[in-house]
């Protein structure tokens, strides 16, 4: 028997799906990192995620969950949207069924059956407050599904809050803030202003006593990330840091990711178009969104050097390890990485810092599960995306420890500080930024000194266009393909005629191609390894 409530919601969803129908024949997956693809086929998706992002708050009692308008690295023309979880999380995986199931209802009708039924199934009242708070990036077709998500938010009742254009970390902070807020741990104030705020402080006590750090110059992707640093530069001071800020166009909207960006310089493996780096120097890269980031330098002969996600989880293991020991306190550092890790870095971290690792399949939702079972779990992608994760009892351990020495205070203290600095929440590329130059300023390194830990299997990472990507089913996190049939045995054949040869195939969970990843002992190597792995997907 259906409530007056319930009829009445029903009815509202009805009438305004009506305004925001799905296009025919496209079929909706919840992927990698939400919804992703040409923002004019996003309308009735982002409209019915503000009716699951209602459902989910209510689901948990009135807890604010997030929605974030972003397609991050992807072009400009597409866009994305994906939901915050109550602690700042990603989406609970069992949702992502729900967001598919909504997005691909045929008919307003289905649509309100597929809501109804989520609700019984999961006893949601829908007489329950509900609260959403949102942002978007800078891409063009923002505002129009902002309006979107306004309408489903409105349909299923919900108070919502628009924070306009923000980084997606920012608002996994702001959400978690929210939710925190009453609790004896609130994670800080939920504003961008709490957010700037709380990163310089620690960022300060984490290098005080230190010199001031060379300038570092980052490449914003002609993305929100842009406006976003400089403001938190400004509220460090000149004083303690100076950022030079470029590709920093945000209203050139179709330069956005451009030849720049985090993912242009991983992929590519050269420098942003444009850029004249001096030798030696810091340089990095952020994505369109802000929240993956990649660092790299020129040598005297003007030879460029990559410092990605593995680079920044071997410096971050490394620095936090050695403060653990120093400290005293009883915990452990460790690492989760994907299949795309280079096998360097693994080598790195397992035979000379002697750290475990752990490896999940892409997407920082997989990593970032991995990593709370560690007292400190430091988790990147190769891509740049990652943070580290200090765990309650690693807080509290630490919180309460009483120092016998001022070794162990300092210790202590950078830990602490270092976990306020580290967005607790997602990979943040802000605040990775801040990490990784507080790092090499207590080493007294320059980018070089820390690309000697290892050296990198030379690699290869190429996105190939295929008839239909579903088809390609992986195991062993993403390694090995189960299907096509066959396919994984010819690709095993044309590993074993490479030195140190390792390569694999996944789907793309953000774009409509599979990627092929070949490492190698030389650089010829894995490219011919990569490209003899993309010819044998001819044809599927
Ligand atoms: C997203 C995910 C990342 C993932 C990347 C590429 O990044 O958050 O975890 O590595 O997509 O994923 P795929 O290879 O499945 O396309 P972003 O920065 O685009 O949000």
């Amino acid at each position: 028997m259906v409530d007056s409530i319930t009829r009445q919601q029903l009815s509202q969803i009805a009438k305004f799906s009506a305004l925001h129908p799905r296009p025919e024949g496209h079929k909706y997956a919840y992927g990698t990192a939400g919804f992703r693809l040409l923002g004019s086929l996003l309308d009735s998706v982002v409209f019915r995620v503000g009716l699951l992002a209602a459902l989910r708050s209510r689901k948990l009692d009135g807890e604010t969950i997030g929605v974030m308008i972003t397609a991050s690295h992807n072009p400009p023309d597409d866009n994305g949207v994906k939901l915050i979880d109550p602690q700042g999380e990603m989406l609970e995986a069992s949702w992502e069924t729900y967001a598919t199931k909504f997005a691909n209802a045929e008919t307003d009708d289905e649509l309100t059956k597929e809501y109804l039924a989520v609700a019984e199934a999961l006893k949601i009242n829908l007489d329950c407050p509900s609260n959403v708070i949102f942002a978007r990036d800078t891409r063009a077709s923002g505002p129009a599904l902002v309006a979107a998500l306004k309408d489903g938010l409105q349909a299923a009742g919900a108070d919502f809050a628009d924070y306009r254009i923000l980084t997606t970390p920012q608002l996994h902070y702001i959400v978690k803030c929210i939710n925190t807020r009453k609790t004896p741990a609130p994670y800080g104030d939920p504003s961008e202003q709490g957010y700037f705020d709380k990163l310089a402080t620690a960022f300060k006590i984490v290098t005080k006593g230190k010199a001031k750090p060379p300038v570092v110059t980052v490449d914003a992707a002609n993305g929100v990330g842009g406006p976003k640093l400089k403001e938190l530069a400004r509220c460090i001071g000149s004083d303690y840091l100076d950022i030079n800020v470029v590709k920093d166009e945000i209203d050139a909207v179709e330069r956005l990711n451009f030849q720049c960006g985090a993912d242009f310089v991983k992929t590519q493996q050269k420098l942003p178009v444009g850029l004249e780096p001096a030798p030696f120097e810091l340089y990095a890269s952020l994505d369109g969104d802000a929240d993956r980031i990649v660092f790299y330098y020129v040598d005297e002969a003007n030879k460029f050097h990559l410092l990605d996600g593995d680079k920044i989880a071997s410096l971050a293991a490394m620095f936090i390890r050695d403060l653990i020991a120093v400290s005293g306190v009883d915990m452990q550092v460790g690492v989760v990485q994907t299949a795309y890790a280079n096998g360097s870095s693994s080598k790195y971290l397992t035979d000379i810092l002697k750290v475990p690792i752990t490896v999940t399949p892409t997407g920082v939702k997989h990593l970032h599960h991995a990593a709370q079972l560690f007292d400190v779990g430091v988790y990147f992608e190769a891509n740049g995306h990652g943070t580290v994760l200090f765990s309650n009892s690693a807080m509290k351990a630490l919180e309460s420890f009483e120092a016998q020495n001022p070794g162990q205070q300092d210790a202590v203290t950078t830990l602490l500080s270092l976990a306020a600095l580290i967005n607790q929440t997602v990979g943040d590329a802000l605040s990775d930024l801040l990490l990784v130059i507080a790092i090499l300023s207590h080493k007294a390194w320059g980018p070089n000194e820390w690309n000697l830990a290892y050296t990198d299997l030379p690699n290869r990472l190429v996105r190939v266009v295929v008839n239909d990507r579903t088809a390609f089913k992986t195991e062993d996190a993403e390694r090995r393909l189960v299907e096509p049939k066959g396919l994984q045995a010819r690709i095993d054949a044309l590993v074993k005629k490479y030195k140190s040869g390792r390569s694999f195939v996944r789907a793309s969970g953000t774009e409509d191609a599979v990627r092929v990843y070949a490492e190698a002992a030389t650089r010829l190597e894995a490219d011919e390894l990569a490209v003899k792995v993309s010819d044998s997907l001819k044809g599927l």
